[in-house]
Parts: C-alpha cells; sequence; structure tokens
C-alpha cells in the first residue's frame, strides 16, 4: 500500500423503481428483475476520509452530527464487504454524509447513501492498489458493492435509466449488480420530471428488509415474479419505441401491484394514505379531461411521484400547485427529473 491517508467524495443520486423490486434470495439477489429512472436533485453528497491503521475504526456524521444508527448499519456493511476488499478492516474510516433532501421527507434514501459509500470505496480501492479502473469496470463494480449495501442502491450508479436483476431484456443484465441502459432510451423520456409529493413525511412503518422478507410467504409471489419480469419488457419496449402511455399504465400496474402485495401479506400493511388515493383519483381525472401524459407510481410509503414529459411541465406545475400540494405535508413537493448519475467530488 502506498497511501497513508487518501480522501474520496462522490454525490450519487436517489432513483425510482419504474418496475418494482420485492423480494430478495439470500445475499442481496433479487426475485425479479427491476428498472427505474436515475433522480437528479434527490441525492446523498458523502466525503471519506481513510487513513491505513491497525485495526478498523468508524467514525460517521449525518448531516454534521454523529448518527448511531446509521453507523451500525455502515459498519456491518464494511465488514460484510471483506471477502471482496480485505484492505478495509485495516482502515480508519471518517465518513460526513448528508441528503439534499430534507431528512424527514419520507424518501427512502438508501439508494443514494449506499451508492455513494460504494463509489467511495471503489474510489478508495483504485488509489489504494494504484491500478485505475477502465471507467466501466469502476461503474460495475460500483453497482455491484452498491447492491450489497442495499439492493435499489445498484441502480443509481447509472444514467438516467438502470435494469437490474438477470432478464431477457439485455444479455449483459445480472442479479448481481445493475446495467445502464440511459442510450437507448427514446427521445420522449429523455426530459422525464418526477414531482415527488410529500404526502406524509414520517418514517416508513415497514422496513424494506421486512418488506422483502413478508414476500417469502406472501400467496402471489410466484405470479408476482413472473408479472414483474413481463413488465419489464413491456416497460422496456415502451420507453425505447417512445411509447409514453404503455410506459405510464404499467408504471401504475407495478406500484397498486407493489401496495397490493404488502395488503395482502401477513401480517399485512396499508402504506397509503387517504390523501394518497385523493391524488391518485386527481391524478386520473387530470389526465384523461386535459389528454395530457401524466401518470403516478409509489415506493413502499404514502408519497406519489409525478411522472410526465419535461414539454408539460407549465400545465402539471400549476395543477400540482392548485391541487395536489394541498394533500401534501407543509403543502411540500420535491420537484425533481431523471438525472446524469453520480459525479466525484473532487
Ligand atoms: C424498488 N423498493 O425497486 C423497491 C420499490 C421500495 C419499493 O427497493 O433490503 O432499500 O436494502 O435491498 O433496496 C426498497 O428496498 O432493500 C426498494 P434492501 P431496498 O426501489
Amino acid at each position: 500500500m502506498n497511501s497513508k491517508h487518501i480522501n474520496v467524495a462522490w454525490k450519487s443520486p436517489s432513483n425510482i423503481a419504474i418496475v418494482k423490486y420485492w423480494g430478495k434470495k439470500s445475499v442481496q439477489v433479487p426475485c425479479n428483475p427491476s428498472i427505474s429512472f436515475t433522480l437528479d436533485k434527490s441525492f446523498t453528497e458523502m466525503h471519506v476520509s481513510f487513513t491505513q491503521a491497525e485495526k478498523f475504526q468508524l467514525e460517521f456524521y449525518f448531516e454534521d452530527k454523529p448518527n448511531k444508527s446509521f453507523a451500525r448499519r455502515i459498519e456491518k456493511h464494511l465488514f460484510e464487504l471483506d471477502k471482496y476488499m480485505p484492505w478495509i478492516k485495516s482502515g480508519h474510516f471518517l465518513i460526513h454524509s448528508k441528503n439534499s433532501f430534507p431528512h424527514s421527507a419520507g424518501i427512502a434514501s438508501s439508494a443514494s447513501s449506499m451508492s455513494a459509500l460504494a463509489l467511495c470505496l471503489c474510489d478508495l480501492e483504485s488509489q489504494i492498489n494504484s491500478s485505475p479502473f477502465e471507467a466501466n469496470d469502476f461503474f460495475n463494480r460500483a453497482s455491484f458493492i452498491s447492491r450489497l449495501g442495499s439492493g435499489s442502491a445498484c441502480r443509481s450508479i447509472f444514467p438516467k435509466l438502470a435494469l437490474w436483476g438477470k432478464s431477457n431484456i439485455h444479455t449483459l443484465s445480472s442479479d448481481l449488480y445493475a446495467i445502464g441502459l440511459g442510450n437507448e432510451l427514446n427521445s420522449a423520456f429523455q426530459k422525464v420530471n418526477d414531482s415527488i409529493l410529500i404526502i406524509n413525511s414520517t418514517e416508513k412503518s415497514v422496513s424494506s428488509s421486512l418488506g422483502h422478507e413478508l414476500m417469502q410467504t406472501n400467496p402471489y409471489a410466484t405470479s408476482r415474479y413472473q408479472v414483474a419480469k413481463e413488465n419489464c419488457l413491456k416497460v422496456y419496449n415502451a420507453l425505447v419505441t417512445g411509447d409514453f402511455e404503455k410506459f405510464g399504465n404499467t408504471l401504475e400496474e407495478e406500484a397498486l401491484q407493489l401496495h397490493a402485495l404488502m395488503m395482502c401479506s401477513s401480517p399485512s400493511f396499508i402504506l397509503m394514505q387517504p390523501n394518497s388515493l385523493i391524488a391518485i383519483d386527481k391524478i386520473r381525472k387530470f389526465r384523461k379531461d386535459q389528454g395530457l401524459p401524466v401518470y403516478f407510481t409509489l415506493d413502499a410509503g404514502p408519497n406519489i411521484h409525478l411522472i410526465y414529459p419535461g414539454e408539460i411541465r407549465e400545465p402539471v406545475k400549476a395543477f400540482i400547485e392548485s391541487e395536489l400540494a394541498p394533500l401534501c405535508d407543509g403543502n411540500y413537493w420535491i420537484d425533481d427529473q431523471i438525472g446524469e448519475g453520480p459525479k466525484k467530488i473532487n
């Protein structure tokens, strides 16, 4: 090892799944392939200072304050990476992390934070070994390492569009890392907007790990995994041909199926709230009345992601401000869009 002390920093975005990952096998292997848009304004910025030491040590700060629960998760992840990055155990890590979105926004931050951490680790690795990776190899490895921290994080590594999980869409697809498909997107999807309506900003009532675990006994699991595979193909075809309507119909089907799966799990969870349903109703009515391609999706929580082409931003913004923002917690919504993926901070 040449370097005794190395600082690295990366900014990495969150992503919104079009076809959802819900259900996994051991070691973060998904039960079905998933596809996502990479976001732009919702990101984590992480600074890692590594010093070679006798013994492993971690100091973790979230928004300049020590954060024990996230530190424990990162420590566990770093120990589990020993097989792939043995140098970790002889390092003192000082990590500062912050998100561009408020912690209380109810947005899953594991995708942005675990991908930012993986990028920092792969960057450290190449400097420690004095062997710069080819760009493609670097991002593949970062996606692989991200997946071990949080499944959905492996999709955040790539610009615009990512596919994770073995699928007949693409010969290079893998259960072990995501691949970027941004350059296959039709021009109709180059400027997709994602307006995130914060219906409720409190913590999720079901953790992702419990949600994935509940799929093991869900009576509809087998048919769900088959439908998800087919939906990946449908969505991919719509994305490359520029068919916003076909894309939007599958987007909504996926979101409602994810919530239906949780409703019929044992124990069961209802993660939407009355205002989520009112918003969905208004969105569908607006689409029909105005003839505009505005569709919705949800994560495993009550917040609504409004997905539409950038070209119709003005009328949609007016609709959000008059009809949807009043349904949000403190009228709060996040004005995001499809993004170019992670960036190294110098
Ligand atoms: C997704 N979600 O595809 C789905 C849709 C939430 C709803 O992936 O246990 O935090 O860390 O692998 O990635 C959330 O699960 O789960 C998730 P882990 P993760 O985005």
